[in-house]
């Protein structure tokens, strides 16, 4: 069965994964059919963390959802034989099912080579020969029939493909070749089936469930070849699109993690303690204990239901989360940066606005330098025209900005504060999503009216 893939965005966060899990397991509950939860990237210590001290498994990391020759195969089981099948009853059962093509397997499920049907009629053509000693065709018919499958099938020049394989590549090798069937495997070489180039018209996307964003730029690679089934997110409405009508679930909370708890309870659906103890850790670091100004009065009610269910004292649990992942000495600048980095398009101008929340921001202060310049480097790198660095301070309730870039001066105008030493700080400024990503839209939309 073809899974659905429950995802986040791109540099993962505790809401993004604990969203992703909570709904895959409302969609079984609710739904037939296969559901994953996944991660759009690598998690980060914080995640670990937090999946670990609940007793977590990590959910499967998926870097891309565009078409893949997986993709190609279709739900029926292809018939397959071992080695030690003799010819005589593999021409029974290709006859009995009418196969071609039939793949050879050992006890494993791995592939081992490839049987055609052209192959077996050569084998007895050549072997019985021109036919001018007929009389000893009843004893050479006897041998064939008697071969191994492992003697006689094709190992060589095959062509097979891996199930993650681009299909643009696949396409071009199968126009270039005129094989009926071709296997496909995994990266073990476990057999998964035959594609033909007939399941070339016939592909199906990968089905995803976005959660906790809706743009393009922070969504998972090959997203534009994915069919999006259903988007459950509380930021603003960004630029994906999709085919038919969905179910678009969006709404001004502190966190993914309320809305996906609120389903639960809304249906009331039992929700283990394990699970209450996860959503709360995404409502919790989303909402910055909800000291965030996105936090609402949905955000407290949720919370302290699920602080009931999970067992956990909300604060001090969000405390723990926050002064664990607050130990920033121990990452490099560029981990620093990009752990929560996300990246913004208006018109042509790319942006990035990473933020890091900290109990501590002096530890911070003291690496500025460093990281303003690792900063314009991945600035250059990523063509981005500006990018910032939201220190976040949890306990001040406070903001520093650092910004580079070419086109950093826009922040002077965003925020209407000279920048010294490339920074600015925000009294009051917790939340990227409300406080700072509008102020910087509307510059760059004033920025391009002129
Ligand atoms: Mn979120």
């Amino acid at each position: 069965m073809k899974p659905v893939y429950v995802i986040g965005h791109k540099n993962p966060d505790v809401d993004c994964v604990a969203a992703a899990i909570a709904y895959r397991t409302y969609k079984e509950l609710n739904n037939q059919g296969l559901y994953i939860a996944a991660a759009a990237g690598e998690l980060n210590d914080e995640l670990r963390y937090v999946l670990d001290y609940l007793n977590f498994a990590e959910p499967l990391v998926v870097k891309s959802v565009g078409t893949t020759v997986e993709d190609l195969l279709e739900e029926k089981e292809t018939v397959n034989i071992n080695g030690d099948m003799r010819l005589l009853e593999l021409s029974n059962l290709m006859r009995r099912e009418k196969l071609k093509t039939v793949p050879v397997l050992d006890e494993n499920q791995r592939f081992l080579g490839l049987l055609t049907i052209g192959d077996m009629a050569m084998i007895f053509m050549d072997n019985l020969g021109d036919g001018q000693e007929i009389e000893k065709s009843p004893e050479r018919l006897r041998r064939i029939l008697e071969t191994k499958v492992a003697s006689i099938m094709k190992t060589r020049d095959l062509m097979l493909f891996e199930k993650d394989e681009a299909l643009e590549e696949v396409r071009k090798q199968m126009l270039a070749t005129r094989f009926r069937n071709y296997p496909v495997v995994d990266g073990q070489n476990h057999f998964l089936g035959l594609i033909s180039r007939y399941n070339l018209l016939d592909m199906k996307r990968k089905k995803v469930i976005l959660v906790d964003h809706n743009e393009k730029k922070q969504a998972v690679d090959g997203i534009e070849e994915a069919e999006i089934l259903e988007i459950v997110d509380h930021h603003r409405v960004g630029d994906l699109q999709t085919i038919s009508p969905i179910y678009f679930h969006n709404e001004p909370v502190g966190s993914t993690s309320t809305l996906v708890a609120e389903l639960y309870l809304n249906n009331r659906l039992a929700m283990s303690r394990q699970l209450a103890g996860l959503l709360l850790s995404g409502l919790l670091t989303d909402t910055m204990l909800f000291k965030s100004p996105t936090t609402t009065a949905k955000d407290q009610r949720i919370a302290a239901t699920l602080q009931e269910l999970s067992g956990l004292a909300a604060l001090d649990w969000g405390k723990k989360i926050f002064e664990f992942s607050s130990r920033i000495d121990q990452q490099s600048d560029e981990e620093l940066i990009c752990q929560d980095l996300k990246e913004y398009l208006s018109g042509s101008t790319i942006f990035a606005v990473s933020q890091v929340e900290t109990v501590d921001l002096a530890s911070f202060t003291r690496r500025k330098a460093n990281i303003v310049k690792t900063m314009q480097e991945i600035c250059q790198r990523q063509a981005y025209a500006f990018m910032c660095l939201m220190a976040t301070d949890i306990l001040e309730e406070g903001t520093e900005l650092l910004v580079a870039g070419e086109k950093s001066f826009l922040a002077e105008q965003a925020f209407g504060q000279n920048i010294i030493n490339n920074s600015i700080f925000l009294q009051g400024v917790m939340s990227r999503k409300k406080q700072v990503i509008p102020v910087i839209y509307e510059v760059l939309r004033k920025e391009h009216m002129i």
